[in-house]
């Protein structure tokens, strides 16, 4: 299915002599200079004799070579990994008690967006599963304006204040000497920064957890971080924490998957998002937000609202859903929209408003700041993808790369001579009038002592989350501390972790080889199970990809009652044998799209094996289902196909083993339901070891 192409985003499309501004398709019969003339060849360049130098006045050639040679823009200096989706967003109304903005307020009403989702350390060409956080941002293109929620994947942030983030940057980024490592952590200038800074322990302990390596973009929770201000139609203002609930739940890879994927599928996330969007099974996640009163503390029961290292659990104040959020449209051209967007914290909308939170107030000046050099100068929103939906009329004039061909006189107010127009709007014409607020102090660099605790959350997160969860904390830190050289890093960390949790501290010490340091870890820490991802009950499975291992005897048919329930669900199914081309001819006939030699277990959520497939000692398809299986993955057999899981030392009976007798509902039944659980963690202390 080709992509669904998005219309231009034209609304106040800056107008050029010849109309409005063109999408460029490929099937023009003529290939032409960018002047327009028809060109007779572009394989040769024009030559003094068949033999000879090139003439200096080919301007096709120049022309050519020259666009060329500027195709690259500045990346991003974080976030430069990225990959994108259009799709709506529909509001449920139930945020119009809290809020005037319309896109939120109005039930039904539906809006365009625009979603990057993205890694924060790597370079353009980096892989997708590296640990990192995960950014996710959305443009709202609403019809008051847009609004860009510029979140990530976890809800804390590593520094509190945004002076420092040209620091925590250059520390987590490659080295400058030789520039390793890429798009990871796992080296000795991270771990000085966060042993050093410690107010950033929460975000580190969300970056070794799981949430460090999602599964895809569709099971990955986004949080806007910032406390923002809500202002109502009364003008009543509260507090809100911004969040994204993913449908298909919060699930996440384990790290030899991850660092797999990163040889195997380097654009691991990017395709299945875009696979998934072709398949016709959408991303989807839920709106909600955390109210919490405005009553001029900025606090809710002991939690410092603009601390962006604290959350607020979601037992103490539950997330309202607001709206859905559909992705249901690849990119056009990569380049145009999915680079050339540019996400500021300061494109708000009347109804939506900042706080003191002083990492929210230096965000509101390097967004804008950043995209004159990365987009060439101060016309970046006229660019197709940043082009508002609203109607535009400013009075911003001329600059480099500027397209629209303005009409008036008078681009300043007051004016007569183009009648007096524009005019300013108030909060009744729906303009964007801040709310008023008290603001008074001394001018001091200092941050309130509510900044300084930098360990129940750490510690509330650890504990709340299960046995393998904490497991899977403890590898990864000890994975990367275990790649830093410097010992006094090392040990420095150890001993934030002591501050944590005396397990925690005492389980990496062990995986070090080190000392476990003494320290203080808050006692009495109120839970948040909420934080767990790990689920008990199936959840869906849309998107989901299931592998089956066939050959030429296996019951084809039955192949085909598995494709037919698992479309049903939003499943994919992909036949895996040990050559490529056809199985079996007629209806049932199935094509092969991964031999033993081209797949990886990654590339599935859940194996298996077909009946009447001839049981197999291939060490190529052994090898792949006992890693699908030591990744807790679901893996099954029906009929006779049992004989090939038992080659590979799976037995019927182990947790979330599937076996039955023939293909049909009894099979099918219990194979989504152990997909719908993610993975058969009970599994995990048998084949994963023990963490530390
Ligand atoms: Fe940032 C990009 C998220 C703090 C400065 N940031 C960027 C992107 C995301 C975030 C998702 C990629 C947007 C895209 O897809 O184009 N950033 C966050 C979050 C933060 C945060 C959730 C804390 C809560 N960022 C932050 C601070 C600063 C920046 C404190 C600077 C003071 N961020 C930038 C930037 C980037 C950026 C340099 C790089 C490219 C861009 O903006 O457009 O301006």
């Amino acid at each position: 299915m080709p992509p669904t192409p998005r219309p231009d985003q034209s609304s106040p499309a800056p107008v050029g002599p010849t109309g409005s501004p063109e999408t460029r398709t490929q099937d023009g019969t003529f290939l032409t200079t960018a002047q327009g003339v028809r060109l007779p060849d572009t394989h040769h360049s024009l030559k003094a004799g068949d033999r000879g130098p090139t003439l200096l006045e080919d301007f096709h050639l120049r022309e050519k070579i020259t666009h060329f040679d500027h195709e690259r823009i500045p990346e991003r200096v974080v976030h430069a990994r990225g990959a994108a989706a259009h799709g709506t967003f529909e509001s449920y109304g139930t945020a119009g008690k809290v809020t005037k903005a319309g896109f939120l307020a109005e039930k039904g009403k539906k809006t365009d967006v625009f979603v990057r989702f993205s890694t924060v350390l790597g370079s353009r060409g980096s892989a997708d599963t590296v640990r990192d956080t995960r950014g996710f941002a959305v443009k709202f293109y609403t019809d008051e304006g847009t609004f860009d929620l510029v979140g990530n994947n976890m809800p804390v942030f590593f520094i509190q204040d945004g002076i420092k983030f040209p620091d925590i940057i250059h520390a987590g980024k490659p080295q400058p000497d030789i520039e390793l490592p890429q798009a990871q952590s796992a080296h000795d200038s991270f771990w000085d920064f966060v042993s050093l800074h410690t107010e950033a322990t929460h975000h580190v302990m969300w970056n070794m957890s799981d949430r460090g390596i999602p599964r895809s973009y569709r099971t990955m929770e986004g949080f806007g971080v910032h406390t923002f201000r809500l202002v109502a139609s009364n003008g009543d203002t509260s507090l809100v924490k911004f969040h994204w609930k993913p449908i298909a739940g919060v699930h996440s890879l384990v790290w030899e998957e991850a660092q797999i994927a990163a040889g195997v599928d380097p654009d691991f996330h990017r395709r299945d998002m875009s696979d998934g969007i072709k398949a016709g099974a959408p991303l989807e996640y839920e709106f909600g937000i955390q109210v919490m009163p405005d009553d001029g503390t900025d606090t809710f029961e002991g939690i410092d609202l603009l601390d962006p290292t604290k959350l607020v659990p979601e037992e103490l104040v539950p997330v309202q859903p607001i709206g859905k959020l559909t992705l249901d449209a690849n990119p056009t051209n990569y380049f145009a929209e999915t680079e050339q967007v540019a996400f500021h914290t300061g494109h708000l909308v009347p109804g939506i408003e900042v706080t003191n939170d002083p990492l929210m107030q230096a965000r509101l000046f390097s967004y804008l700041d950043t995209q004159i050099t990365r987009l060439g100068g101060p016309n970046f929103a006229q660019l197709p993808i940043n082009r508002p939906h609203a109607p535009v009329n400013d009075m911003l004039r001329d600059g480099m790369h500027q397209t629209a061909v303005h009409t008036g006189l008078a681009p300043y107010r007051n004016n007569t001579v183009d009648d007096g127009e524009p005019t300013d709007a108030d909060a009744s014409d729906r303009g964007y009038v801040q709310t008023e607020r008290v603001i008074e102090g001394r001018a001091v660099r200092a941050n309130p002592a509510s900044f300084d605790d930098h360990f129940t959350q750490p510690a509330m997160f650890y504990r709340s989350l299960t046995p393998v969860e904490q497991d899977h904390i403890v590898e990864a830190f000890t994975f990367e501390l275990g790649k830093v050289y410097e010992q006094s890093i090392k040990e420095r960390e150890l001993a934030v972790l002591a501050n944590v949790d005396k397990d925690l501290r005492t389980r990496v010490a062990a995986g070090l080889g080190l000392p476990a340091p003494k320290g203080t870890p808050p006692k009495d820490v109120v839970l948040s199970p909420a934080l767990s991802q790990v689920v008990t009950t199936p959840g869906p499975v849309d998107g989901r990809k299931i592998g089956v291992v066939a050959d030429e005897n296996a019951d084809l048919a039955g192949i085909d009652k598995l494709r037919k329930a698992a479309e049903k669900h939003g499943v994919t199914v992909h036949v895996i044998a040990a050559v490529g081309g056809l199985l079996g001819e007629g209806t049932h006939r199935q094509v092969v799209e991964r031999t033993f030699l081209t797949v990886r277990s990654i590339e599935f959520d859940a194996f298996v094996v077909a009946g009447g497939t001839s049981p197999t000692t291939d060490i190529k398809l052994i090898l792949l289902l006992q890693e699908a299986f030591r990744h807790c993955k679901a893996v099954g057999a029906w009929g006779d196909g049992l004989a090939t899981l038992e080659a590979a030392g799976i037995a019927d009976g182990e947790p979330g083993v599937v076996v039955a007798s023939s293909a049909g509902k009894s099979f099918d039944g219990p194979l989504f339901a152990a997909l719908g659980l993610h993975r058969a963690w009970d599994r995990a202390p048998a084949v994963m070891g023990s963490a530390v």
